[in-house]
């Protein structure tokens, strides 16, 4: 493997054969993806879309178009058996004699399509369970992290970067605009122990508990030997902060309110991808109480709290939320 080496020769060289024509597939489809979400503007895909989706959340445009050509690529690699996604409420059957199913998030962060912050797509990808020949089933999608066969994100950023794993290490591939191809850019992405950085949503804290607001007092408490204050940044779409994270060293926390136990984000097509990513590259990703990828999914759409980042930020935060450190 070596930096500047082609997506296609990467996966021709490292990937079984069905599980690559799945992975570029994906690849082209969000090529495309790129294109519109960097055109935005000049195409007409801004604005909501006049429906709802399954959670009841405003469908931006762009959502449902990206969903849209997420699911004819996903047709096209004819090893794609099926497809669930934030903007589908079932499962969709794209190859009946496929022998994979992809869980997407076409586009997180969609809040900020018109204000051209990084958003992107995170997918991740099971073996399927049922028979081949027949329609999937929800079995095929309800998989713990810990059997996922391959997963990662695109970022739509200042550049367009797919972050993946299959299963050894993880990777970063850089779209060239020239000729519109992935290179290999980053070669085993490991995430620094500690971190300097805290991404949440700060504006809830009212919200939070006690055990997680002393975590927050912690991080921006002056001390010099540990570099605290951290610096909190939150750009309000998980694949933004989850990379930079991913590369600088952070923890990013979407908790579960008071008395609670689900946070917002989804866990079969948010969290399990970006947990999946994050403990490859060394790092942890937990739901407060257990790790992430060992949570039985239940539904489609089912949300799970989230403390993902670097190991030792994560354990810290954890003795806090279970006060077994004190301030
Ligand atoms: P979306 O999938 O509808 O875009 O929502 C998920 C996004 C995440 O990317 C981000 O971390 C979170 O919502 C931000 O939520 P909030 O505005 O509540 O902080
Ligand atoms: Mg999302």
């Amino acid at each position: 493997m070596r930096k500047g080496m082609k997506f296609e020769e990467f996966v021709t060289e490292n990937a079984e054969v069905e599980l690559g024509k799945l992975l570029l597939s994906l690849a082209e489809g969000c090529k495309v993806i790129s294109h519109m979400v960097n055109n935005a503007g000049l195409l007409d895909v801004l604005g909501a879309n006049d429906t709802t989706n399954v959670q009841g959340e405003e469908v931006q445009k762009l959502d449902d178009l990206t969903n849209k050509i997420l699911m004819d690529y996903l047709k096209a690699s004819e090893t794609c058996a099926g497809y669930v996604s934030e903007e589908n409420e079932h499962q969709v059957t794209l190859n009946a004699n496929g022998i994979f199913t992809v869980a997407a998030d076409p586009l997180d962060g969609s809040s900020n399509i018109e204000v051209a912050a990084p958003i992107g797509t995170i997918f991740a990808v099971n073996e399927r369970l049922s028979p081949k020949g027949v329609e999937v089933e929800d079995r095929d999608f309800l998989q713990k992290g810990t059997v996922t066969k391959a997963a990662g994100y695109f970022i739509y950023g200042s550049s367009t970067i797919l972050v993946m794993s299959i299963g050894y290490g993880v990777i970063g591939f850089t779209l060239n605009t020239a000729d519109n191809e992935f290179y290999l850019s980053h070669l085993n992405i490991t995430i620094p122990a500690k971190g300097k950085t805290y991404s949440i949503n700060q504006g809830n804290v009212e919200k939070f508990d006690d055990g997680l607001k002393n975590f927050l007092t912690h991080c921006a408490t002056i001390d010099k030997e540990t570099s605290r204050p951290y610096s909190l940044r939150y750009i309000g779409s998980m694949i933004g902060d989850i990379h930079r994270n991913l590369l600088k060293g952070g923890i990013f926390i979407y908790p579960a309110n008071k008395g609670e136990t689900k946070g917002k984000l989804r866990l079969l097509y948010e969290c399990i991808p970006m947990s999946y990513i994050t403990e490859q590259a060394g790092g942890e990703a937990t739901d407060g109480n257990q790790r992430i990828l060992e949570l039985q999914p239940t539904g489609y759409h089912e949300r799970s709290a989230i403390f993902i980042g670097s190991k030792n930020m994560v354990q810290t935060a954890m003795g806090f939320l279970h006060a077994m450190v004190k301030q």
